[in-house]
């Protein structure tokens, strides 16, 4: 059932889509899916085939077809006239593209485990212009930016639109009681009698500047607040949204009672700045929002290479007041919050008194703080979030982290990994594993030989181990010989999210290596009998990333097991007990 109280405002076109089918024509579709092609949704698509089937895309009945992707990139609007700020494609490869029969065929759209979400009668199938659609959407064809970077290498080439029908929403074990759908939320304030809501779209944890700037936007339009942060996938490298969740869980009790509500959003964001402000203001509409905070910056992607932001700090807000009208939902702009020490009270950086003094803390000053386990003060955020972040994000000393050496054969990988596994069992606290590399060539890659395809299979199931045993807090020590360069960056990008990768590089010569030959294999490659055999007959390309650079003709296993202690040290891998207070 759609809630649609008369006074509540209309959802964006007039109607709340409800793609939802019934259960007798669910079953009906189901037995003939059999006959059709199957699609396996991308995370991304889940969140957008999401918020297509409950409405929060009024009204868009499906994935975009050609005739509304090219009025929305080109003027923000579909073909009906409707203004809509952002492409909702559906992605696919060439090849299924080309399986594909406009008018007729039929694709079954199914999540990771199989599960079949819903149907899309295929009305178009193209190759979009992506660069066109990322200048004109993003204003830039930099793959700096987040949203650019995912339509360029991330997304599929082609793109197939058209009709859907829902047979059920994607599954969520998580929060459930606090993801409401446009049409339950439009039922909440129909019921609480809530006739004017404002609502705050965040992708980061809330603190005292969000609490304050929130609260005064709801007593300026005298209406009731909906925190609605974005938990489907948001920029790479965000606090996590569990985390966020509990913090926000938290923030609640500040606001006086009934007055504020919280509920998820499973939307995807591109980071579009101006054009996502719009689209965040219309999804917000269809969920029964009639006022919209626009802050500093909405949606922001950072800068580029060079340093200079895709965006400048107001242009969403004024690309939104453009088209006000349009949209519908009246913005509630703000400037950035910033703190007056003298006063100890927030106000927006426009009503700052000449001279004051004035504190901030960046997003980056802040997960440096929780890094080092430095003090977090009072008047930048609640004990209680301090808390809860802390408990995901631990200094240093308590994160994971992964030793990764690489050398050749011979080169004294193993010994110093060794001695430094003693170390660690020394200090304590945390578990630690070896993953050496004949170790691992017995017991996880037994089957691989030496090829460079090889090779980059097992540092690559090596990293996975390693990228797990990081994520739960423990100490991961590798020791293969990982002679290639790109694979050896791939399980630092696979580690870095969650702890610490530290690149140790044993660069013995090879004629030490081999002079010292003690298992008697570069005797062996140089007879011929082992072939491929790196250093000899196969390449090594030394890195020029390690954090650590030995030589074990200088150094004993003892001593070169101390330089990586200290380095650890020094970016406080290791700390004192006691200084995370
Ligand atoms: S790789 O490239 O990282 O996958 O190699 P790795 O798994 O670390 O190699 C483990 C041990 O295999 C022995 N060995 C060879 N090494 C290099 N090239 C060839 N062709 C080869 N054949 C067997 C060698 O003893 C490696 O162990 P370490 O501990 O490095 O001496």
């Amino acid at each position: 059932m759609t809630a649609q109280a008369s006074h509540l405002i209309a959802p964006h076109g007039g109607e709340l889509v409800d793609l939802g089918v019934s259960t007798e024509r669910a079953a009906e579709l189901k037995n003939h899916s059999r006959e059709w092609p199957s699609w396996d949704l991308s995370p991304r698509q889940i969140c957008d085939l999401e918020l297509l089937l409950s409405g929060g895309f009024s009204p868009l009945h499906g994935f975009m077809t050609r005739p509304d992707y090219d009025g929305v990139c080109h003027n923000m609007k579909l073909a009906s006239g409707v203004l809509w700020p952002m492409p909702i494609t559906l992605d696919v490869t060439e090849q299924f593209a080309k399986s594909l029969k406009p008018g007729t065929s039929k694709v079954a759209l199914r999540d990771p485990e199989g599960v079949m979400l819903a149907v899309l009668h295929v009305e178009d199938v193209w190759q979009p212009d992506r660069q066109a659609e990322a200048k004109a959407v993003f204003n830039t064809t930099s793959d700096a930016h987040p949203g650019v970077d995912y339509l360029i290498n991330k997304a599929n080439p082609w793109y197939i639109g058209g009709k859907i029908e829902g047979l059920q929403a994607p599954s969520h074990y998580d929060f459930k009681n606090l993801r409401l759908t446009p049409a339950e939320l439009r039922n909440e304030f129909a019921r609480l009698g809530w006739r004017r809501v404002v609502a705050f779209q965040t992708r980061n944890p809330m603190h005292r500047a969000h609490q304050e700037l929130t609260f005064r936007a709801a007593k300026t339009v005298e209406a009731n607040l909906l925190i609605h942060p974005s938990v489907g996938m948001t920029k790479p490298g965000d606090v996590d949204y569990f985390t966020r969740v509990r913090c926000y869980q938290l923030l609640m009790s500040k606001y006086p009672q009934g007055t504020v509500k919280l509920s998820l959003l499973p939307l995807a964001m591109r980071m579009g700045g101006p054009r996502e402000a719009i689209w965040h203001a219309l999804i917000r509409k269809n969920h029964g929002v009639t006022h919209f905070i626009v802050g500093r910056d909405h949606a922001g992607p950072g800068s580029d290479r060079n340093g200079k932001p895709f965006y400048g700090p107001y242009e969403a807000q004024e690309l939104f007041k453009k088209h006000e009208a349009d949209i519908g939902v009246t913005m509630v702009p703000f400037n950035m919050m910033v703190y007056l020490e003298d006063q100890n009270k927030y106000v927006p950086d426009n009503e700052v008194p000449s001279g004051a003094r004035v504190l901030n803390i960046s997003g980056t000053e802040l997960r440096q703080r929780l890094n080092e386990g430095r003090e977090i003060p009072g008047w930048f955020t609640y004990p209680e979030v301090v808390h809860e972040l802390r408990r995901s994000y631990p200094p240093r000393h308590q994160q994971g982290v992964t030793i990764f050496f690489t050398g050749l054969s011979g080169s004294g990988k193993s010994t110093i990994a060794n001695v430094l596994l003693t170390k660690f069992l020394e200090v304590g606290g945390r578990p630690v594993t070896i993953l050496d590399g004949d170790l691992v060539r017995k017991h996880l890659s037994s089957e691989l030989g030496f090829s460079k395809e090889h090779r980059d299979i097992n540092i690559r199931r090596i990293g996975y181990v390693a990228s797990e045993i990081t994520k739960n807090g423990g100490i991961a020590i590798c020791a293969p010989i990982a002679p290639y360069d790109s694979v050896r960056k791939q399980v630092r990008h696979m580690i870095e999210p969650y702890g610490g990768f530290i690149l140790v590089h044993i660069a013995t010569p090879v004629e030490t290596c081999e002079q010292r030959d003690r298992k008697g294999l570069y005797a062996k490659a140089r007879a011929g009998i082992i072939k491929e055999f790196t250093g000899i007959s196969d390449p090594y390309e030394a890195p020029a990333d390690a954090e650590v650079t030995i030589d074990t003709a200088e150094l004993t296993a003892e001593e070169a097991a101390q330089e990586i202690i200290l380095h650890l040290e020094r970016e406080g891998f290791i700390g004192v007990a006691g200084a995370s207070a």
